[in-house]
């Protein structure tokens, strides 16, 4: 198996509850999941509603290649209503590849590690909750890359039981 990270967003309608049903449909064993995170929308043309924000490291078949995953994100996107258009609009749910086990590359569409890890509290925080010592393939320290975004403004509220919830 292969750990995969990924980041989980969401800042229009029901947003624990898409975020869970998002992770849920991806079909994949659950190895760690973190709190929740509320914050306002950074790199978006528009003003938007704020965001909820978590990371799931998921485990996936060796024989699933990352650009398999980046498709069934897409699918499970599109199936919780997502609609795609310019400027970084306001999302039911955004799924995003962070890291795929140790691999690095430079595709159309698929960059991993995913080339906003390194400066988005929003992704930091969360993916350091569930990997405290993580590194990144080219060396760089997941902790101290953390301690340059701490400016940014990111709000835990809720616990790590988000995904286990009844409701929604
Ligand atoms: N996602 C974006 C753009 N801006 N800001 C926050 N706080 N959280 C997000 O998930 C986010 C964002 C594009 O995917
Ligand atoms: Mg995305
Ligand atoms: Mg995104």
């Amino acid at each position: 198996m292969i750990e995969a990270a990924i980041g989980l967003g969401s800042n229009l309608g029901d947003r624990e509850a898409v975020l869970r049903r998002g992770l849920w449909s991806l079909g994949l064993t659950l190895a760690a999941a973190s709190s929740l995170y509320e914050s306002s929308p950074v790199e978006t043309a528009l003003a938007q509603p704020d965001y909820l924000n978590a990371v799931a490291i998921l485990l996936v078949p060796d024989s699933m290649a990352p650009r398999e995953l980046l498709q069934r994100m897409l699918g499970v996107e599109a199936s919780l209503g997502r609609v795609r258009g310019p400027g970084k609009p306001p999302r039911t749910l955004d799924l995003d590849l962070l890291l795929f086990g140790e691999r690095e590359l430079d595709e159309p569409n698929l960059r991993l590690p995913h080339p906003g890890l390194a400066r988005r509290r929003f992704v930091l925080e969360p993916l350091l909750e569930v990997r405290p010592d993580a590194v990144l393939p080219d060396g760089r320290v997941l902790a101290r890359l953390m301690r340059a975004s701490l400016s940014q403004d990111v709000r835990r509220v809720a616990g790590r039981y988000w995904p286990w919830r009844i409701a929604g």
